[in-house]
């Protein structure tokens, strides 16, 4: 706007330079964010999904002992909730004995507690878009299943029918266009014929709730006396790992062990990369040491002398379990 009224024409000018500013500042903010979000290590983000009333929220809880809100009616989730969960890795747990480093740090995967979808979400039924829209968002997806028998829960169609179920939402899911890698969760015992040859893990997600809201030593005696041998949780994030194709390789000394999250696949430069941009600009070679030969001679030094520690280059393609020093020079 051009004025040259001298009454209004100072007021203009301050709009001008406040509006100016503003862009600034939103400039500002906007890198800001960019450097932010490429120094941030996103781990990979799976939603729960299902029938109403199936167990999402409580498995969810379970996993993140978030307490995000379950109760016994359809649709009590609106929001979905999300939570970041570790995955358990004894070749972490071992080279954290070893090392006593300062910090420990797990791969994680992402939880998206998403609500209930019903037959027809596809087409708006129940909140179906909204969550559609959500479950497009994520890398996997956790679909749980209800088979277990309680009439005081209620089912949205009156009966237990797992394979019923899953075809449910799985129509809705392609009508929505979503084709993502799924893990099936069976809230239960059985698992349903369908699903033979899927990636599917059983467990009793009220059981796994009660379970993670223990402490290490009541937990494993109680997980004991239901003759559980791993913790369903454990094997859920596990099972979702692999389905995804997501690998570890490992960085370990006394300041730190950590495990990082790659694609299959990914070559060493670009696992440098996931620890830092200036690892992948300036990669020179990556001494590599297999997790297995570290155990079998006890350390990086003896593993060395029996020839175990390699110097590999650019064209190396990273496995699951790689201990990796990178040497770089920028
Ligand atoms: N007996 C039994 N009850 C369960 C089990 N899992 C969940 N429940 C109960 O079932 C009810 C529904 O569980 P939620 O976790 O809220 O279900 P949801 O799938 O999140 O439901 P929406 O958010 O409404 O879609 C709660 O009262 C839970 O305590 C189970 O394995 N056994
Ligand atoms: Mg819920």
């Amino acid at each position: 706007m051009v004025t040259t009224d001298p009454d209004i024409a100072p007021l203009v000018c301050d709009r001008a330079r406040n509006q100016n500013l503003f862009f600034f500042h939103t400039k500002i903010l906007y890198h800001i964010a960019k450097i932010t979000c490429k120094c941030y290590h996103k781990s990979m983000q799976i939603g729960i999904v299902g029938l109403p009333n199936v167990g999402k929220s409580t498995l969810f809880n379970a996993l993140t002992r978030a307490g995000a809100q379950a109760a016994n009616y359809p649709f009590c989730t609106i929001e979905p909730n999300i939570g970041i969960v570790r995955v358990a890795d004894p070749r972490i747990d071992y080279l954290a004995k070893h090392y006593n480093p300062k910090s420990v740090i797990y791969a994680t995967i992402e939880f998206v507690d998403i609500a209930g979808l019903v037959k027809g979400a596809s087409k708006g039924e129940g909140l179906g878009n909204r969550f559609l829209a959500k479950i497009r968002e994520v890398d996997a997806i956790v679909h749980v299943v209800r088979a277990f028998e309680n009439s005081d829960i209620i089912h949205v169609n009156g009966k237990i029918d797992p394979d019923y179920d899953i075809d449910i939402i799985n129509i809705e899911l392609e009508l929505g266009g979503i084709d993502k890698p799924t893990i099936y969760c069976i809230n239960g015992d059985k698992i349903p014929k369908s699903l033979a040859d899927k990636p599917v893990v059983t467990l009793d997600v009220k059981l796994e709730e009660e379970l993670s809201a223990l402490e290490d030593a009541e937990r494993l005696e109680m997980m004991s006396a239901y003759g559980l041998k791993q913790s369903g949780l454990d094997l859920l994030a596990q099972t979702a790992y692999k389905t995804v194709g997501l690998i570890s390789f490992f960085t370990a000394g006394t300041p730190e062990v950590r495990a990082w999250t790659i694609k299959q696949g990914t070559k060493a430069p670009g696992a440098a990369g996931k620890i830092h941009t200036d690892f992948e600009r300036g990669f020179i070679r990556a001494e590599v040491c297999a997790y297995d030969d570290f155990v079998k001679y006890g350390d990086l030094v003896k593993a060395r002398e029996a020839g175990r520690v390699r110097s590999e280059g650019k064209d190396y393609v990273v496995r699951d379990g790689d201990i990796i020093h990178f040497r770089f020079n920028v």
